[in-house]
């Protein structure tokens, strides 16, 4: 892994109903993970956050099934932009959210560097919904299909471009929550997924270990993007849509371990972090574990 790390922070809350989530990355730096990362030798700049419009009580503009879909759009250019000019610095991204829609202005960002990104979806959902699909009209819903070039132009067009990634170089892992739209769309462009039925026929060892595999052998860079609901509730408990039986604390450190022997990991995002709805910002407390696992914290 690259020893320069670049911290993007991202107050976005607009891809979804509840407040909160926009002070992810404020908890996230409470937590301490600049301090963190910094033990571990890595020479970090945090470059403060991305500014998000607020609308105005009554002035949300969206479409149909689309909520917000001007502001989390505009985030996102701004989002693209700024990772665009961290790897072109030769820097790691990491991204703090915010809702799972920032992932629009990460991969937007990021998939322009490589010919073949992989992206490791760690998360409760599938976040494969369009404006049909939908349940709720939530953006956060929506941000891997619309990379794979799936829906509304102002979110699959993010930075001018489109699709970012191909079908064949997403892995899902910790999926026990999907629309029966997302259903079909897995089956239909063939997404490899390991929902909890899988990890916990496999154990997280062997998932980890396929998914390394699968991923070395097909892309030139992988992005990794961490729903903190794919984890349990119990572990996670600050997040808007927890589900129960989700991935344990002691099974994602695992899987962070393995990334970081790998060497496999380029760039990074750990979202749906809410202050609010925590305890004690144990939440983010969580996700900087996991980043110090990521970049290489050894337990001897
Ligand atoms: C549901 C929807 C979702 C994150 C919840 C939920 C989507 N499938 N994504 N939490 N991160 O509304 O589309
Ligand atoms: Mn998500
Ligand atoms: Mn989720
Ligand atoms: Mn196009």
């Amino acid at each position: 892994m690259k020893k320069n790390i670049s911290i993007i922070g991202v107050p976005m809350d607009l891809g979804q109903m509840r407040r909160g989530v926009d002070m992810g990355p404020s908890a996230i730096r409470y937590a301490g993970v600049v301090e963190r990362l910094e033990r571990l030798h890595y020479d970090i700049d945090d470059l403060g956050d991305i500014e998000i419009t607020r609308p105005k009580r009554g002035a949300i503009v969206g479409e149909e099934n689309l909520k917000n879909l001007r502001d989390v759009s505009e985030a996102s250019e701004k989002l693209a932009a700024k990772v665009d000019e961290v790897i072109k610095n030769g820097r790691f991204p990491l991204v703090l959210g915010g809702d799972h829609s920032i992932a629009l202005g990460s991969l937007a960002g990021i998939a322009k560097h490589y010919q073949n990104l992989g992206v490791i979806w760690y998360d409760a959902h599938g976040d494969l919904n369009t404006a049909e699909t939908s349940p709720s009209g939530n953006i956060h819903g929506m941000p891997l299909a619309a990379s794979l070039g799936i829906g509304h132009k102002a979110l699959t067009h993010i930075a001018g471009y489109s699709p970012k990634i191909k079908p064949e170089n997403i892995v899902i892992i910790g999926a026990r929550a999907l629309d029966d739209g997302e259903k079909e769309l897995i089956k239909e462009i063939g997404i490899k997924v390991y929902t909890m039925h899988e990890i916990d026929r496999l154990g997280m060892a062997t998932v980890m270990e396929e998914t390394i595999a699968y991923l070395k052998e097909r892309t030139d860079g992988v992005h990794l993007s961490l729903d903190l609901d794919g984890l349990d509730p119990h572990d996670a408990p600050g997040v808007g849509t927890p589900v129960l039986g989700g991935i344990s604390y002691r099974e994602s450190h695992l899987a962070m371990e393995m990334l970081e022997e790998a060497k496999i990991i380029t760039s990074a995002e750990f979202v749906e972090v809410n202050p609010i709805l925590d305890d004690k910002n144990k939440t983010a407390s969580v996700a900087v574990a996991l980043m110090g696992s990521l970049f290489g914290e050894k337990l001897l």
